[in-house]
């Protein structure tokens, strides 16, 4: 647990309202309680405030009182800042001029003086921070991982003074972080997602530039313009040292991957270190995430041998091109954090002959992009919200399709198509779930719909 005893000295005896009562909200709540300090706090669902309540803490509407005797109003990541769509609490501290924060920001605002490592990019963050914290950790610098990866930072364990945090940060956490900027700032790639929280795509944009500001060092992934244009204006302040990154092309400097060799050009000539033929990181998006923690190991003082040996041991995380289980040859796929059409085309790049379940809340733009993987695709299992606008682009691009609606009926009639078709030519096929959409419409969470895919997929029986 992360002590907070300094932010809030710093709130000169004011108190934090705290809207948004989930993961984030909670924690926030949590380790104000244990300074004693005072705090009211608000959800818009009732059961998150009773919640509250039963913490021994008053719920207030942030819409409906007064709030300029409070010194900070903590959103919660996913509370609507933006636009007409901000949510009222919101607009009310705007209103009196209060700072709205997000825990990250308390985080830096304790002055815990450990290294910092933030890791953001639309897709590739959770397994970059993962592989990150996996490698130091491996090298006996010790690393403590969190945010946007499911462990609030304020429940992180505050590692030794020479230990590091190791941090996912989204684009709706990076908005809620005015002065902190890590040590050691990584972006991976940007590509349209969550254009409705944004409002445009230059938002987004300058979401995540905006842990670019500050001293420090970057590293930026260059295989896409809007990333290229972040990294070409951090050299042009010349505040923090920058180091490309690239999966599609050799560079002059920085570390770059051709025919799964990894380059290595941080400190001299590019030179190769090693294959990545790692079975927990295959395909080029892998690539690029295993490049962009091996340049920030690098940069954290990590020798490069170390750094790849460790990498063989990464054993990879759940939801993401998952093999949940072989059945007759035939391998059932959970990658259920593909919550957008650029993610689903990493896994669609890596197999053939796929009965796909796709769909759920659809994000803006649909399935474009992925065009040129249709010829991989044996038959679509169409669920959720999306199913209706995605049958008619897949009628678009000649692929059959069911209407499943429920993910365990797309499970089960994938199952029986695949297990049919065995042994047809092209070889054995998978059943992918790679929705390319949110999962709010039928589950809590994408980890509640890997979790149904799972449970699903290990009931079923061996015979087709
Ligand atoms: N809420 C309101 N009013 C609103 C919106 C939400 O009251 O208008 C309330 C909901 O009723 C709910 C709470 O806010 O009770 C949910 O809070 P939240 O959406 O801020 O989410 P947390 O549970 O606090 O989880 C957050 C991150 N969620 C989001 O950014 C949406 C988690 O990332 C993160 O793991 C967690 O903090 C710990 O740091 C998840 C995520 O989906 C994985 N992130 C997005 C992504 O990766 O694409 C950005
Ligand atoms: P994030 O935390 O950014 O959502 P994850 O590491 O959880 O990223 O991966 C989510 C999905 O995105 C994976 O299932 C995979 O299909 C895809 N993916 C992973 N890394 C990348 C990358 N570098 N570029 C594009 N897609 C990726």
């Amino acid at each position: 647990m992360i002590g907070i005893e300094t932010f809030i000295k710093s709130l000169e005896g004011r108190p934090v309202i705290v809207l948004g009562l989930g993961l984030s909200g909670l924690s926030v709540l949590r380790a104000i309680l244990r300074t004693g300090a005072q705090a009211v706090a608000w959800d818009d669902n009732p059961e998150k405030r009773a919640e509250a309540e039963r913490l021994g803490v008053p719920v207030r509407n942030p819409a409906l009182i007064d709030l300029s005797g409070y010194g900070a109003l903590i959103a919660g990541p996913g509370i609507p800042l933006h636009g007409f769509s901000a949510h009222p609490g919101i607009s009310g501290a705007r209103r009196v001029g209060i700072q709205v924060l997000g825990d990250l920001e308390i985080l830096h605002r304790t002055e815990h003086g450990r290294k910092t490592i933030g890791i953001t990019g639309t897709n590739g963050k959770s397994t970059t921070t993962a592989l990150t914290g996996h490698i130091l950790n491996a090298c006996g610098l010790r690393a403590c991982v969190g945010g946007n990866i499911g462990k609030p930072v304020l429940d992180l364990t505050m590692p030794p003074k020479d230990g590091i945090f190791v941090l996912e940060i989204s684009s709706f956490q990076a908005d809620l972080c005015p002065a902190f900027h890590p040590d050691i700032a990584a972006l991976l790639n940007i590509t349209p997602d969550h254009i409705d929280r944004h409002g445009n795509m230059e938002n987004y944009v300058a979401a995540k530039a905006r842990l670019f500001e500050g001293a420090g060092v970057a590293v930026i992934g260059m295989d896409d313009e809007f990333s290229a244009r972040i990294f070409r204006d951090v050299r042009t302040r010349g505040q923090r040292r920058a180091f490309p990154v690239s999966v599609r092309e050799p560079l002059t400097e920085g570390v770059y991957v051709e025919d799964g060799i990894l380059y290595d050009g941080i400190d001299a000539k590019p030179h190769a270190v090693g294959s990545l033929g790692v079975t927990s990181l295959q395909g080029l998006h892998n690539h690029q995430n295993a490049a962009t923690a091996y340049a920030i190991c690098r940069l954290a003082g990590v020798e490069p041998i170390s750094i790849m040996e460790a990498m063989k041991t990464y054993p990879g995380l759940v939801h993401r091109q998952q093999i949940v289980r072989v059945i007759n040859g035939v391998p059932y796929i959970n990658d259920s954090k593909a919550t957008n059409a650029d993610a689903t085309g990493k896994a669609l790049s890596c197999f053939r002959n796929i009965y796909w379940i796709v769909g759920g809340r659809p994000k803006e733009g649909g399935l474009n992009g992925l065009e040129s993987f249709m010829d991989r695709i044996r038959h679509a299992f169409l669920i959720g919200e999306a199913a209706e606008s995605f049958a008619d682009w897949l009628d678009n691009h000649g692929v059959a399709h069911n209407f499943s609606s429920t993910l365990d009926r797309a499970i089960e009639e994938a199952h029986q198509a695949a297990q049919d078709a065995r042994g047809q030519p092209g070889g054995a096929g998978v059943v992918l779930l790679s929705p390319a959409c949110a999962s709010y419409d039928q589950f809590k969470s994408f980890e509640h719909r890997g979790e149904a895919f799972i449970t699903k997929v290990q009931n079923l029986g061996m015979n087709g």
